[in-house]
């Protein structure tokens, strides 16, 4: 059995919506994190060794890390058709746009929205080319990996989604993110990820 320890609108909902397009069984246990407001602790059920969401256990099997769940996923249900197996023609691309997302993606991101990129030529750099390369990317489209959706689209469009102010105004990233965000798998993720605890104190 498939567990994902999630926390709702968090980098573990990304997670939710794979395993929603895998459409293999799962549960999910809701956990509290500690929040960047200061909000929330760490959850005593997360096996995370830092705290943190998500992790996945796969019978004893833990996982962590959103880049590593992806392709565990993907890995172990390749009939659902979101990854790239050893062997094929796409799983240098498939595993290298997994690791780009974790690994230059998601800081160049952050950095933007941060505002530590002010002043700083290296992260400018670094934003600048993640910037290029998604462009490109989606220029080709219609998905990041060319003619098919791969849990590529949902670890990007999950992140870009979030961080849409931060990235130039471009109708084809638009109209690639309304047709990842518009899938119906997507929806029922939405259903299940859970109230955020500042809006559940709201309520
Ligand atoms: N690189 C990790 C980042 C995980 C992460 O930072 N998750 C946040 C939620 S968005 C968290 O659990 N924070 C709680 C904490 O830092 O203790 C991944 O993508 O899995």
């Amino acid at each position: 059995m498939l567990t994902l320890f999630h926390a709702p609108w968090s980098r573990s909902s990304r997670l939710v919506w794979l395993l929603e397009e895998i459409g293999a069984p799962y549960d999910i246990c809701y956990c509290d994190i500690a929040r960047a407001d200061g909000s929330g602790a760490r959850d005593p059920r997360n096996p995370h060794p830092d705290g943190k969401v998500p992790a996945l256990l796969h019978g004893d099997a833990l996982v962590t890390e959103s880049a590593a769940i992806a392709q565990y996923l993907t890995d172990l249900l390749p009939e659902a058709g979101l990854g790239a197996p050893v062997g094929s023609p796409e799983r240098a691309a498939y595993v290298t746009w997994l690791a780009w997302i974790a690994g230059e993606m998601e800081p160049a991101l952050w950095s933007k929205i941060s505002g530590s990129i002010e002043g700083d030529a290296q992260a400018l750099a670094r934003y600048d080319a993640v910037v290029a390369r998604l462009f490109t990317a989606l220029e080709r489209g219609p998905y990041l990996m060319g003619q098919r959706f791969t849990a590529v689209d949902v670890m990007a469009g999950s992140a870009l989604a979030w961080a849409r102010d931060h990235v130039p105004a471009s109708a084809t990233v638009d109209a690639w993110l309304e047709r990842i965000l518009d899938r119906p798998a997507n929806a029922v993720a939405a259903t299940k990820d859970g109230t955020p605890p500042a809006l559940a104190q709201v309520a």
